[in-house]
C-alpha cells in the first residue's frame, strides 16, 4: 500500500478508536484532520519523510512525524496497538464492516452487548438490530452483505487464482474504445505466489470513458470509488483498482505500480544520492525531466538495465543490473516438455494420445505420461496388465507421431521407509520415474527427509514431485528439511520439481533459488490430468523466473538428447 494511504488509514482507525473509547473529541479531530489531508495531498508522503520535511505538512507536528516515521518502518505504530489492546478485538473487526461507524457500534455494544462480527451477524440474522434506533432491515441487510464480504476476501488470493481473473479484466479493458494499453502491475506482475489485489494501468486521453467501460465488467460485485483517473471494484471478493495515466507517465507509473514496495524504495534512495527524484509520474533532475515514458528509458537513465518484474524485490537485482550482470531467466518458450501427467489410464480424464496432440500444439519436443504406480488406492492404481497396455499404446503412438518423444513414465509413490512402490522389472522399462509422497504426512521433519533422501538415492529415481507437498489454502507442506533434498538431488542427479499446478506451486520461488545456488536442476511440470492443465505452464515458469532460474536450470529446457543421458545418469 503506499504510504499516504497507510498513515491517512491508521489516523482515521485512530480516530475511530478514541471516539469508541470516549476521548477527547480535540484529538479525535486532530487524527481525523491529519488522515484527510494525506489522502488528498497529490504529494507522496514518503519523499517528505526522506527528505525529513514531514513537518511542513499542515496539521503534522513532532508527535504525528514520529508516527509517520514509525509506519513506514514496521506498517504500524505502537500507540495505535496500544489503542486496538484497549478494546475487545471483535469490536475492532466490527469496525471494518462497511456502513458501520463507531457510533453505531456504541450502540450496539451498550444496548445489545455485541462486541463481535459473529455476535453481530447472528443479532442481524434474527432481526435483532431492527429495534434500535437508527437500525432499519435494509441496515441489517447491508450489514450482513458487507461480513459475507469481509469473509471472503479476509486472506490473500493463490496467484493461480487471481492471474486468470486479472488477464479476462485485461481483455476487456482492452476492448474499451479509447484504451491504448493496458497492463497487469503489482505483485500479480512480479509473479507473487499470493496476491491481495489486482493493480492495473491503462493509458488512453479519455480517462472518464474507461472508467464507465471498467466499473460495468460482468463480473463486478461492488464499486468501491469511481473517480476521474482511479476506480477501484470488486471482482470474486478481490479489490481491482485501475488507473489511467497519460503516455508520457506511463513508464514510471508502471514502474511505480509494480514494486515491489523495497525495490522502489531502493530505486528512490539511488535517485536522492545523485539529488534526483522518481515518482509515479517519472524521473526528475529539479524541476527537469529525465525520463518517464517507458520503464528501460527510467532504468537506462539510471545506468541500469531493465530489470524483469519478477526480480524487483530488493533482493540483490538493483546491483546487478548497475554492473550489468543480471540474470537471463527462463522463458515459457525455453520449455521443451513437461514430464508429469495422468491419462485415463489412472486418473487423468484425457487419453494418451489426447495429451500428446496437445503436447504438440504447445510446441513441445516430448512427454512423459506417468500414471499413478501399484498400491496408491486413490488414483485407480497401476496393474501389470495396465503397465503393458501403456506400454504398447505409447509404442503405437510413436509410430504415428514420429519426431515428437513419447516417453513412458510412472509416478512412482514413496512408501513410508522411502522404498519406491514399483517391482524391479517394470522400473528398468520406465523412461522416466517420477518419484513422490502420497501418503503418510505426519511424520518427524528428520524421519520425513530420511525417507524422501533414500527414495531419491535409488538409482532409478528421476524426479521428486511436489517436493514439499502443500496445497494452497487447503494443507501445508509436511516437515522436511528442504536444504537436505536439495543436496541430495544434486548428489544423485534428481530434479526438484516446481510443480506448476495452481493449487501447488511446490517448489517456492525462494527453494528454487536456493536450488540454483546448490547446483540441483529443477523441472517444471504441470501435474496435469487433462489436457486444459497442460495450459498451466506458465505458472511455473513465473515461478522459476521468481526464484532467479535460467534456462540451463531447468531440466525440461533440454533437448531430448541431453534430457535422457539426464534421466541415464550417465553424465
Ligand atoms: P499485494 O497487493 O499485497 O499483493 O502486493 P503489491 O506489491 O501489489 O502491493 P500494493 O498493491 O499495496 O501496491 C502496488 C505497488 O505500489 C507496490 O508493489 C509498490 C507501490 N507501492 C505501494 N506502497 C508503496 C510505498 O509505500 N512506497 C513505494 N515506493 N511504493 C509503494
Ligand atoms: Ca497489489
Amino acid at each position: 500500500m503506499i504510504l499516504n494511504q497507510k498513515v491517512s488509514q491508521i489516523f482515521h482507525d485512530m480516530a475511530v478508536l478514541l471516539e469508541l473509547l470516549g476521548e477527547n473529541p480535540f484529538k479525535v479531530r486532530a487524527y481525523e484532520r491529519a488522515a484527510m489531508h494525506i489522502e488528498s495531498m497529490p504529494e507522496s508522503l514518503e519523499d517528505y519523510l526522506l527528505q525529513g520535511r514531514l513537518r511542513q505538512i499542515p496539521g503534522i507536528g513532532k508527535d504525528l512525524s514520529e508516527k509517520i516515521e514509525q509506519i513506514y518502518k514496521t506498517g504500524t505504530c505502537a500507540q495505535y496497538e496500544e489503542l486496538k489492546s484497549k478494546l475487545p478485538s471483535g469490536l475492532i473487526d466490527m469496525l471494518n464492516v462497511q456502513g458501520l461507524g463507531p457510533k453505531k457500534i456504541r450502540i450496539l455494544y451498550d444496548k445489545l452487548h455485541i462486541d463481535s462480527l459473529d455476535k453481530l451477524e447472528k443479532a442481524a440474522r434474527e432481526g435483532r438490530l431492527q429495534t434500535l434506533a437508527g437500525f432499519g432491515v435494509k441496515t441489517e441487510e447491508n450489514i450482513l452483505k458487507a461480513i459475507r464480504f469481509l469473509r471472503s476476501s479476509a486472506d490473500r488470493i493463490p496467484l493461480g487464482k487471481a492471474l486468470p481473473i486479472a488477464l479476462d479484466i485485461k481483455n476487456f479493458v482492452t476492448e474499451i474504445d479509447s484504451v491504448r494499453r493496458v497492463d497487469i502491475a503489482g505483485s500479480i506482475r512480479r509473479f507473487k505466489e499470493t496476491v491481495h489485489d489486482i493493480d492495473m494501468l491503462v493509458i488512453s486521453d479519455k480517462p472518464g470513458e474507461v472508467m464507465d467501460g471498467f466499473i460495468s465488467y460482468r463480473d463486478v460485485d461492488r464499486v468501491i470509488a469511481c473517480g476521474g483517473k482511479k476506480s477501484s471494484v470488486v471482482v470474486a471478493g478481490l479489490q481491482v483498482d485501475l488507473r489511467v495515466f497519460d503516455e508520457e507517465n506511463y513508464g514510471a507509473a508502471l514502474m511505480y505500480f509494480t514494486g515491489s514496495k523495497q525495490h522502489n524504495i531502493r530505486l528512490r534512495q539511488l535517485c536522492l544520492e545523485k539529488g534526483w527524484k522518481l515518482n509515479e509520474y517519472g524521473l526528475y533532475k529539479a524541476n527537469r525531466r529525465l525520463a518517464g515514458k517507458s520503464e528501460e528509458e527510467i532504468y537506462h537513465r539510471l545506468s541500469m538495465d531493465w530489470i524483469p518484474p519478477e526480480l524487483r524485490e530488493d533482493q540483490g537485482e538493483v546491483e546487478l543490473s548497475l554492473e550489468h550482470r543480471l540474470p537471463s531467466l527462463v522463458e515459457s518458450t525455453d520449455i521443451k516438455g513437461d514430464l508429469h501427467m495422468h491419462s485415463t489410464y489412472s486418473d487423468g480424464a484425457s487419453s494418451i494420445e489426447e495429451l500428446v496432440i496437445k503436447a504438440i500444439s504447445l510446441g513441445y519436443s516430448y512427454i512423459a505420461i506417468t500414471d499413478h504406480s501399484f498400491t496408491l488406492s486413490v488414483a485407480n492404481a497401476m496393474t501389470r496388465d495396465k503397465f503393458f497396455s501403456i506400454y504398447e499404446e505409447v509404442k503405437r503412438l510413436r509410430e504415428k507421431y514420429r519426431g515428437f518423444e513419447i516417453l513412458v513414465g510412472m509416478e512412482v509413490d514413496i512408501f513410508g521407509d522411502g522404498e519406491l512402490d514399483c517391482h524391479k522389472d517394470i522400473l528398468d522399462m520406465l523412461d522416466v520415474v517420477v518419484i513422490a509422497i502420497h501418503s503418510r504426512f505426519q511424520m518427524s521433519k528428520k524421519q520425513m527427509t530420511k525417507r524422501i533422501v533414500k527414495a531419491m538415492s535409488h538409482p532409478r529415481a528421476n524426479v521428486l514431485a511436489h517436493p514439499t507437498g502443500r496445497l494452497l489454502g487447503v494443507r501445508d507442506s509436511y516437515e522436511v528439511d528442504i536444504e537436505e533434498l536439495l543436496n541430495a538431488a544434486r548428489n544423485y542427479q534428481v530434479a526438484l520439481e516446481l510443480n506448476a499446478s495452481p493449487l501447488r506451486l511446490d517448489i517456492t520461488s525462494d527453494v528454487c533459488r536456493r536450488a540454483k545456488e546448490l547446483g540441483a536442476k529443477v523441472c517444471i511440470n504441470t501435474d496435469s490430468h487433462s489436457i486444459d492443465q497442460m495450459d498451466n505452464m506458465y505458472l511455473g515458469v513465473g515461478t522459476a523466473r521468481r526464484g532467479w532460474l535460467e534456462k540451463d536450470d531447468v531440466l525440461n529446457t533440454m533437448d531430448i538428447a541431453s534430457l535422457k543421458r539426464f534421466l541415464a545418469k550417465n553424465g
